[in-house]
Formats: structure tokens, C-alpha cells, sequence
């Protein structure tokens, strides 16, 4: 059986808010960003804070938002976000990180003027001794603040800026947009690649039709997905998690069109493993893509192509232990 070993971090701590006069914070060095996807341009500015603040003998912290700022500003656009709030939070926790702030992204907030901003949140909450950000970031009211701002309030107010390049893997700048769009044309592989580590979807185990265990002889858990974004449909390699355990599997997101369905269901086949798993939370880790979803012409037919895509799965994982 294929085991994956869970890597073992010190966990940092979650905040959420701050006391306007906190004393746990002392010397930090801090970022800010939505961090959609922890992946890794995120890592390489998380990497950097991390570094100075143990240079300047200070904490490391990253701040981010709930909800993702464009759900507030821009509704409209309906940005499906590549990680549930949990795993972004569990990512940046497990980072290096002493802590994580979240700050509850409201109208009232978008409209603090950007200096009013560094003044109550890196000054006088965070006692900052340096920030570290993207070399394109923006904040505060209408993305007035940039970084000439931060560097001008950091001479008067005793702190420095650091700026972190963009990362680029296989000429392409990294990024939550080039993601997402690999991530629909199910190029789980190109997305992980980019991550820094797969895809993943978390959910539910919720009862299914049952077809798949009494027709095909292949059980699934059907997952209801908390994810804004699913890949494209079709039939990958996973690694599943399960508590503390990582199973190996294959997975359908797809609407079964042999069976004339037409929702869209994320299901698993969990290779070495029978039991129930009704109620249990999932993550499924997208490693390699297998073949689009099809319609074939009996159930023997695509049982069948099933088992070719159980040994594929196994091929497949086999070369990505992690
Ligand atoms: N259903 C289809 O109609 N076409 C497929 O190509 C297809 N491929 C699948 C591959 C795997 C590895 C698994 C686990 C399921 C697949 N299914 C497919 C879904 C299958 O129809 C479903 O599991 C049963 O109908 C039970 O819901
Ligand atoms: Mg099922």
C-alpha cells in the first residue's frame, strides 16, 4: 500500500483581529496579502519573512483577510477561490510563521485610508520592524497605498520595507489567475506545480446513489465539495487524506453521463480501503490527470475501463509520493 509521510511543522497562531494596544507583538516582521492558494510566490514572501525576522531577532507574521477582499469590492465577478479559508489558514500556520492575523474584510474596512492603516495595524498593533511584500502590492482605500508609501511612513515611523520578486516556473510569473485557469483545463499536474504541492478539494462524505458499489463493483464517496473551484471534469489520480492517514485513489468530477445524470459530482474510489466514510471530512489531493469523463455504451464497458484506470492511478502515484 502507498503511504505519503505528513510533513511536520510547528503550527503557528491564528488571530483573529487585534486589540488596538496588543502586547503580544514586539519587533515584527510582517506581510499582508489574500494568499489565495498559499502557493509559491506566496512561499517565497512567507520564506523572506521568515528569514528576516529571525535576522532581526524579531516575529514572524502575515496578515490576511476574511473574506477575500474582491467578494467585498467586486461581487460581481464571482472569483472562485482555489483555497477554503481553513486550508489557507492551515497552509500559512504550517509556513514558519508565529502568526497568522485574519481581519474581517468589510465595507467600513476597504475604506480605511492606507496611512491610517500602517499607523493603527504595523505600528501600533504590530510594532513592526519591517515589511515585506509583492512587488506589486497595493492597499488601503482605493489601492491608494504602494510601496514608495510604506517606505516613506517606514523613514518616520522606524521600519523597513523589503520587496520580493515575482516567481516564475517554466517562464510563467506564478499566480492564483494562471492557476485557476490551468486548474479548468485540468492540468492538476502544471497547477501543482506551481502550488508547491497539489491541488486540493475538502468535503463531506454524503450518501450517493450507491450505483457504483452494486453496478460496477467499485464503491465511491461521494464528496460535497467546499471549494469554489473544482478542476476540469474528467478522472485523476488522488492522494486522499483522512485524519492523519493519506490513501491512494482515483476520483471522478464529472455528471456520469453514462448514467444520463446531469449534476456534478467530485467522487472517490479509495484503492486499498473498504468501510464507511458517510459524515468524514476528505481533502483530495489532484495528482495527475487520467482521460476525460465519457459516456460508454454498457456498465460492463466502463467498469472495465474503471480497472484500467485503478492500475493507471497506482502508475501514476507510484511516481508522486510526495
Ligand atoms: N461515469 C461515466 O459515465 N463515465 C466515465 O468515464 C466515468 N469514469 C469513472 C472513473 C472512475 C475511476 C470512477 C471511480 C467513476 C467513474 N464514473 C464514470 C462514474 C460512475 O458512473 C459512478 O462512480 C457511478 O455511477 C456511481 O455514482
Ligand atoms: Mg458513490
Amino acid at each position: 500500500m502507498l503511504v505519503k509521510a505528513k510533513p511536520g511543522k510547528a503550527q503557528g497562531v491564528v488571530y483573529y483581529d487585534l486589540p488596538p494596544n496588543s502586547s503580544s507583538f514586539s519587533r515584527t516582521v510582517v506581510t499582508i496579502g489574500n494568499f489565495d492558494g498559499v502557493h509559491l510566490g506566496h512561499r517565497a514572501i512567507l520564506n523572506r519573512v521568515c528569514h528576516r525576522a529571525r535576522e532581526l531577532d524579531g516575529q514572524a507574521v502575515a496578515i490576511t483577510f476574511d473574506p477575500h477582499p474582491l467578494k467585498v469590492l467586486r461581487p460581481e465577478l464571482n472569483l472562485p477561490l482555489l483555497t477554503t479559508q481553513a486550508q489557507k489558514l492551515d497552509l500559512l500556520a504550517a509556513s514558519g510563521l508565529e502568526a497568522v492575523v485574519v481581519l474581517a474584510f468589510t465595507p467600513q474596512f476597504a475604506a480605511l485610508p492606507a496611512r491610517d492603516f500602517v499607523t493603527q495595524y504595523f505600528c501600533q498593533r504590530l510594532r513592526v520592524r519591517e515589511v515585506v511584500v509583492g512587488h506589486d502590492y497595493s492597499f488601503g482605500r482605493g489601492r491608494e497605498g504602494n510601496i514608495d508609501l510604506l517606505k516613506e511612513m517606514g523613514r518616520d515611523n522606524g521600519f523597513t520595507v523589503q520587496v520580493v520578486w515575482a516567481v516564475e516556473v517554466d517562464g510563467a510569473v506564478v499566480s492564483s489567475s494562471l492557476i485557476r485557469a490551468l486548474l479548468r483545463l485540468g492540468k492538476v499536474a502544471e497547477a501543482g506545480h506551481l502550488l508547491g504541492r497539489p491541488f486540493a478539494a475538502v468535503g463531506e462524505v454524503v450518501p450517493g446513489k450507491g450505483r457504483g458499489a452494486k453496478l460496477l463493483k467499485v464503491p465511491t464517496a461521494n464528496i460535497r465539495p467546499e471549494n469554489e473551484l473544482l478542476p476540469a471534469t474528467g478522472i485523476y489520480a488522488v492522494w486522499v487524506r483522512r485524519g492523519r492517514k493519506t490513501l491512494p485513489g482515483v476520483a471522478n468530477i464529472g455528471t456520469c453521463p453514462t448514467f444520463d445524470n446531469s449534476e456534478l459530482s467530485l467522487e472517490v474510489h479509495l484503492l486499498d480501503f473498504n468501510g464507511n466514510l458517510y459524515g468524514e471530512n476528505l481533502e483530495v489531493e489532484f495528482v495527475a490527470r487520467l482521460r476525460e469523463e465519457r459516456r460508454f455504451p454498457s456498465f460492463e464497458a466502463l467498469a472495465d475501463q474503471i480497472r484500467a484506470d485503478i492500475t493507471a492511478a497506482r502508475q501514476a502515484l507510484a511516481y508522486n509520493r510526495g
